[in-house]
């Protein structure tokens, strides 16, 4: 138990923000030991710091570092590596055909690359005219949808005459029946023979489930060779492609927030909230939504059916008006909450606004405050939740006896507007 602890530990310990972590707990555990001791032993509790940590202490740690090391674990830097293969069928149309270490190709050749390592230390690519050395893939396919952002390539360009040329790195993915979609390509303008670390950060894209990674190494310049492996005669050459892979997510964002105002018993479409949705790559679709009340009011100050959720794409931005499209009925608010099911709503990398409205009850009570806000979407992506209430909505209906100039009731229990 205590190796498997170890492990785990040390695994935690790699991450990024772990060490911040790791020092404000070392710091209050050694403060609980301070307790009662003397200056010498409060030193001797100092020095060893993490390493005499008690069982509670690591217990602690772990559970702490848990739920954030399970959501690095969401989006993951991944490097694979080139190998040689022949005779695997990666999908219709692409079998691997690389068929031994120094076997030195002198046409484009297919090949997997691995998580695992190398599998030979020295191999080459020559072409007597620009086009691909070579093109290699991850034969697991995706298990679900996942965006892949280039990260680096590494791998030896060279020329006949250790002339400049140019390398082209080109992400992209292959269906199961064949078809290669790119992700994106960087070109880089390599100097001399040396292993490049080329940045391909700027590659970004979904891969669909189902569908491989691969990573083509094109020649533009005449005269190019391509080297790789894990260790070569002349130093490492390579052929190590990092990338970031994550889920796709989807983020509603706080909006623009409409106007605060008074609103009289009995209006409708008073703009509450307003916020936006956006995915990170490709497409959702939002088919349930939760606005949460909040304020002095209650649920009596909001008529039935009259939580109602706008595409804002009207004329007027940011406020509800009689251009902008409703998106499902209106429900009514129960409790502090309003569910919206059954919705259709598609969302795209294009940011769009929405707003929600409140139809104000005949009855409500003067002087309640009505705020709202997105708590929950339900879409298929990873989801991202950063709507915010925006203005207050006051209900500014007149509850007592209000007396005309002569002096008869004539207002009661309805909406006078103050000019
Ligand atoms: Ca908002
Ligand atoms: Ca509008
Ligand atoms: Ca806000």
């Amino acid at each position: 138990m205590e190796n498997r602890l170890t492990k785990y530990m040390k695994r935690m310990t790699t991450q990024p923000w772990a060490g911040i972590i790791l020092s404000t707990v070392a710091a209050i555990a050694r403060h609980a030991d301070w307790a009662g001791r003397s200056e010498a032993q409060r030193k001797a509790v100092n020095d060893v710091g993490l390493r005499k940590l008690s069982p509670t202490c690591v217990l602690l740690i772990t559970l702490i570092l848990l739920p954030l090391w399970l959501s690095a674990a969401q989006a993951a830097n991944v490097t694979y590596y080139w190998n040689t293969n022949t005779g695997t069928s990666v999908a219709t149309g692409v079998t691997t055909g690389w068929s031994g270490c120094l076997v030195k190709p002198s046409t484009t050749t297919i090949t997997l690359m691995t998580t695992t390592g190398y599998n030979c230390s020295d191999d080459e690519v020559n072409l007597a005219a620009p086009g691909i050395f070579w093109e290699a893939y991850n034969n697991t396919a995706y298990a679900s949808s996942t965006t892949v952002t280039g990260v680096t390539f590494k791998v030896q360009v060279e020329s006949s005459n250790y002339s400049s040329n140019t390398f082209r790195t080109t992400l992209f993915y292959v269906t199961a029946g064949g078809t290669k979609t790119s992700l994106g390509s960087v070109n880089f303008t390599t100097p001399a023979k040396a292993v490049q670390t080329i940045n391909i950060s700027t590659i970004s894209g979904t891969v669909p489930a189902g569908a491989k990674l691969g990573v083509r190494a094109e020649g533009i310049s005449n005269n190019t060779r391509v080297r790789s492996g894990g260790t070569g005669t002349t130093g490492a050459f390579f052929g190590e492609l990092a990338v970031n892979e994550a889920p796709p997510t989807t983020t509603i964002g706080d909006g623009t927030t409409p106007a605060s105002r008074n609103v009289g018993r009995s209006t409708t479409n008073r703009a509450v909230d307003a916020f936006t949705l956006s995915t990170s790559s490709g497409t959702d679709t939002v088919t349930g939504l939760t606005v949460t009340l909040s304020g002095t009011g209650a649920a009596a100050d909001i008529a039935a059916s009259g939580v109602k959720i706008w595409k804002d794409n009207g004329t007027v931005p940011n406020e509800w008006d009689t251009g902008d499209t409703q998106i499902g009925s209106g429900v009514s608010m129960s409790g502090t909450t309003a569910t919206f099911s059954g919705l259709t709503e598609g969302i795209t990398t294009t940011s769009v606004q929405y707003l929600i409205t409140y139809d104000i009850s005949s009855a409500a009570t003067p002087g309640n405050t009505l705020l709202g806000r997105v708590s929950a979407v339900t879409v298929t992506n990873t989801l991202t939740n950063n709507d915010t209430t925006d203005n207050t909505l006051t209900v500014a209906a007149v509850s007592g006896t209000v007396y005309s100039d002569e002096g008869t009731t004539v207002l009661a229990g309805v909406s006078v507007k103050i000019v």
